[in-house]
């Protein structure tokens, strides 16, 4: 039993990059989409143009910061690296900065975009000095002139590679760059004994414009719930009864039941009313209330909470009933004002469900580690319909 909860959990860890693989797939299907900077980077055999800026540390000689290409590290294999070597001799705390630039490139089409990536950590020989990678991920406006913090996150313990994501806007016609500051910096005084080398790694590095954004992906009208259904026919108005020498009777009127002629003073048969014209096809799209929403929100998480390795996995669902995607956001809480977790948000399509992997932030790692129950807020939004709901869920933990 032990062996097969063993491999179901390492098909877990994985779904953060498979999620990642389709949802580049899939925004590549879509017209109005385009990932730059010329799809993802991807980094198979190559660095693909993405340059140093900056390598240096805070204590020359002993620690030397550099970025270079890994061609076997990543998901899959290719990856670049910002590494920090510490030299045996070091006894003070030691700090590495790396600065990576993507090649520019111009959008054709602005709005609501996100950036997005996988990462890893390995703290390796240096494990016993406690460093920590503080990394940001900014998108550089080369027309405008200025540049935009998107994600930024601190590890410091062994990570293996995971996708993460953050919106940004951008304008149609200005030139852009990626740029990811990486500092690894030691809490922990050298004792001499020490030598060896931390990296942190980074792929699948892209800007998807045109789709999954804050506002973009929800103004698609293509996947909205099916048409309601047609409106019955209006019955067919009865015969006029026959006058006498007299003119026709008038048509019955359109949409309800066409009324009877009239009998003309004198007239021939009046003729049929018009048939009804169809239903409007309004289908779902207004019938749903916050309170209903909120009501299927509570039973929104479904399956086994799990923790692992400082990693919370818990799965959402987008309700068949809902007639239309949602947005659903996502975020482990000690109480109500105190948070456990990382917040995640994902697009999940009607009925469908998805693995949300939340990161237990590094202050309550202890807290939550004797935890047996996990208090979550939910949010979803599904057109203009938002609702939360705080929910706890019992907390299964493997190693
Ligand atoms: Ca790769």
């Amino acid at each position: 039993v032990l062996q097969a909860l063993s491999s179901h959990f390492r098909r877990a860890a994985a779904v953060g990059g498979v999620a990642t693989a389709i949802l580049f797939a899939s925004t590549v299907g879509q017209a109005a989409a385009a990932t730059y900077p010329a799809g993802p980077s991807t980094f198979t055999g190559s660095a693909e143009g993405w340059v140093v800026k900056e390598a240096t540390c805070n204590v020359p000689l002993l620690c030397t910061a550099s970025g270079t290409y890994d061609g076997t590290a990543g998901n899959p294999p290719g990856s670049i690296a910002a590494n920090s070597n510490i030299a045996l001799t070091l006894l003070s705390l030691f700090s590495a900065k790396v600065v990576y630039e993507s090649p520019a490139f111009a959008v054709t089409q602005g709005g609501s975009s996100t950036l997005q990536l996988e990462r890893s950590f390995t703290p390796g020989g240096l494990l016993a000095l406690a460093p920590t990678v503080n990394y940001s991920v900014s998108l550089l406006d080369k027309t405008a002139g200025t540049q935009t913090k998107v994600i930024t996150e601190a590890l410091s313990e062994t990570v293996p590679f995971g996708g993460i994501s953050g919106a940004v806007s951008t304008v149609a016609g200005h030139s852009y760059a990626i740029s990811i500051t990486a500092v690894t910096s030691s809490s922990v005084l050298g004792t001499g004994l020490l030598a060896g080398n931390t990296s942190a790694r980074f792929d699948n590095i892209g800007l998807t414009v045109g789709a999954e954004g804050e506002t973009g992906a929800e103004g698609e009208p293509g996947p909205e719930g099916p048409p309601g259904a047609a409106g019955e026919k209006g019955a067919t108005g009865a015969n006029g009864t026959n006058g006498t020498n007299g003119s026709t009777g008038p048509a019955g009127p359109a949409g309800a039941a066409g009324a009877d002629g009239k009998n003309g003073s004198n007239g021939k048969d009046g003729t049929n009313g018009s048939n009804g014209k169809d239903g409007s096809n309004e289908g779902n799209g207004g019938a749903l209330t916050t309170a209903a929403l909120t009501e299927m929100t509570k039973s929104s998480l479904t399956g086994t909470v799990t923790e692992k390795a400082g990693r919370v996995y818990v799965q959402a669902k987008c309700p068949t009933k809902v007639g239309a995607p949602c947005k659903i956001s996502v975020q482990g809480l000690l109480t109500k004002t105190k948070v456990a977790t990382s917040m995640r948000t994902a697009r999940v399509g009607q009925g469908k469900a998805k693995q949300f992997v939340l990161q237990v932030r590094p202050a309550a790692r202890a807290e939550v580690a004797k935890l047996t129950k996990l208090k979550f807020k939910v949010t979803m939004k599904v057109g203009t319909t938002k609702a939360s709901v705080y929910k706890t869920l019992a907390l299964t933990r493997r190693s």
